[in-house]
């Protein structure tokens, strides 16, 4: 593979986002890309079918054939794909190397890239570092799960350049493994991993499996990079010592060894340095909600740092920046109730999270496609805390609304896969239920596919409902 793709048959796994511009971009290279997507031809996304056949790139529809990736050079496969499907099984029996959409444009990017997972915070920290090196001047792009594939950035890739990724586990699972294909030209100059929850359960074995995915991303650095990791998540500890990364850490309180600790009363965060620097910096002026996006910031300070920004710049970059869309996004006040949409809270611990970062009580909106999650730790809000009423939707309000039992007003709406007209009766209720100076919060602790496209589809779905029912 690191010799080039020129003439070689690449079967591309998967015709959404990523493997439309791996497909794009392997032709660019002159590999023979072959397209297979599960889904039939008339479902396939628009333009694509007609894309391949003006270029004579082979399509292969409703199925990923054994025999197509088992005569295949290389296979690639997007994040959304599962590894252990028959396909691939016969791809690697027959020694055919697989690697994925992210792992293989990485190993074609020629700047240096900063990765950076967990299960929650990762778009927003990853937006932040690329905010910050834009204030500090220095060039960079900013792509991965965050929504634009590395992929459809290789053809611009004439100058190096710095990427800042998100990853996802999925992402990380098809990163190959040590002889694997280009595996020893992926690096990473510095490597975040925020937090470790629950989530993808019906994706992985079990939770350790999930958290194997993700720090595999400290298998691909040297000595000279740098591994941040999460000093509060306690979920982090059976992966601590891995890699070979000189360690920075970030959390609360004064700090004891190089990283970047928080100081919550001060809104200060301290930068510690393993050659005895330090670095203060003012949390004057940052507007996201909640003491996980301190942590997220303090990540995102280090790695800004190691990139390359200036302190001056750094600092100047906090009070600018402004939480991406649906991740605990403000949205209007009425009647003296607040609106906030978090539908990025698509699993149990993130929902968990945005209602402690409330300060008023909470009606909840919550429901979805569920990941094989377990819902009590709501049941155990509603019992404790904030959580006063909820309005359940989607496929697993029944599961939510057992878990969360006696102790708060329950109401379930569903109209028969209606998302939007859903929303505006989730939303309707969720404001009848809701007393002047408590909040409603869309946070579902679910992915949203049994009704809405994605999880922006679903959060525009709550803000247009929102502001029909504040006007009504
Ligand atoms: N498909 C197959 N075979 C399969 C599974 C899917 O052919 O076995 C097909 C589907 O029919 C569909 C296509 O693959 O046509 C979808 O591919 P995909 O699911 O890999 O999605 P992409 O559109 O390529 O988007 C992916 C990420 N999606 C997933 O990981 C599920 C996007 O993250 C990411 O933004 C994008 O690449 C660019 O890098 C989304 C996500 O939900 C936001 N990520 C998860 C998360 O954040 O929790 C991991």
């Amino acid at each position: 593979v690191e010799q080039g793709l020129h003439g070689k048959k690449v079967v591309v796994l998967g015709m959404g986002v990523s493997g439309q511009a791996l497909a794009a971009w392997l032709l660019s290279m002159g590999a023979r890309p072959v397209c297979s997507d599960l889904r039939p031809a008339d479902h396939w996304p628009p333009g694509v079918i007609e894309w391949c056949a003006n270029r004579g790139v082979a399509v292969e529809t409703g199925e990923h054939g054994a025999e197509t990736c088992r005569t295949a050079d290389l296979v690639a496969v997007s994040p959304g794909v599962p590894l252990h499907i028959p396909a691939l099984r016969a791809a690697r029996a027959a020694g055919v190397p697989i690697t994925g959409e992210l792992a293989l444009a990485v190993s074609f990017w020629k700047g240096p890239v900063l990765g950076i997972t967990g299960t929650n915070g990762k778009t927003t920290t990853t937006r932040l570092v690329g905010e910050i090196l834009r204030t500090a001047g220095l060039a960079c792009i900013v792509a991965g799960n965050i929504g634009t594939p590395l992929s459809g950035l290789l053809a611009r890739n004439g100058r190096p350049t710095l990427a800042v990724l998100e990853v996802s586990s999925f992402q990380m699972d098809s990163f190959p493994a040590g002889d694997g294909p280009g595996a020893g030209r992926v690096r990473f100059r510095a490597a975040a991993w925020l937090n470790l929850a629950p989530d993808h359960l019906d994706r992985y074995q079990d939770f350790r499996a999930y958290g194997d995915s993700k720090a595999r991303i400290m298998d691909f650095q040297g000595p000279e990079d740098w591994t941040v990791l999460n000093a509060a998540d306690t979920r982090l500890d059976p992966w601590r010592k891995r890699g070979l990364g000189r360690r920075l850490d970030f959390g609360w309180g004064k700090g004891d060894r190089p990283g970047a600790w928080c100081d919550p009363r001060l809104r200060m965060v301290t930068v510690l340095w393993p050659d005895g620097g330090a670095e203060e910096y003012d949390l004057a002026g940052w507007t996201l909600t909640g003491r996980h996006n301190i942590e997220n910031l303090a990540a995102g300070i280090l790695l800004s740092r190691i990139a390359g920004a200036e302190p001056e710049a750094v600092q100047a970059a906090i009070p600018a920046f402004r939480a991406p869309a649906h991740r605990l996004q403000f949205i209007t006040r009425a009647k003296g109730i607040q609106y906030y949409d978090d539908s990025k809270a698509t699993n149990v611990a993130s929902a968990l999270t945005a209602l402690a970062s409330m300060e008023q009580p909470v009606v909840l909106i919550a429901g979805g496609r569920g990941k094989g999650e377990d819902y009590s730790p709501l049941g155990e809000a509603a019992r404790t805390g904030r959580l006063r009423a909820a309005v359940l939707i989607g496929e697993e309000a029944g599961a939510i609304g057992r878990a969360l039992g006696p102790f708060c007003v329950v109401a379930a709406m569903n109209l028969n896969g209606d998302g939007w007209g859903t929303m505006r009766k989730a939303v309707a209720a969720a404001t009848a239920l809701a007393e002047p100076g408590e909040a409603v919060l869309l946070a579902p602790a679910c992915a949203s596919f049994d009704m809405f496209q994605n999880y922006e589809d679903r959060g525009r779905a709550f803000q247009e409902a929102v502001f029909r029912e504040v006007a009504s």
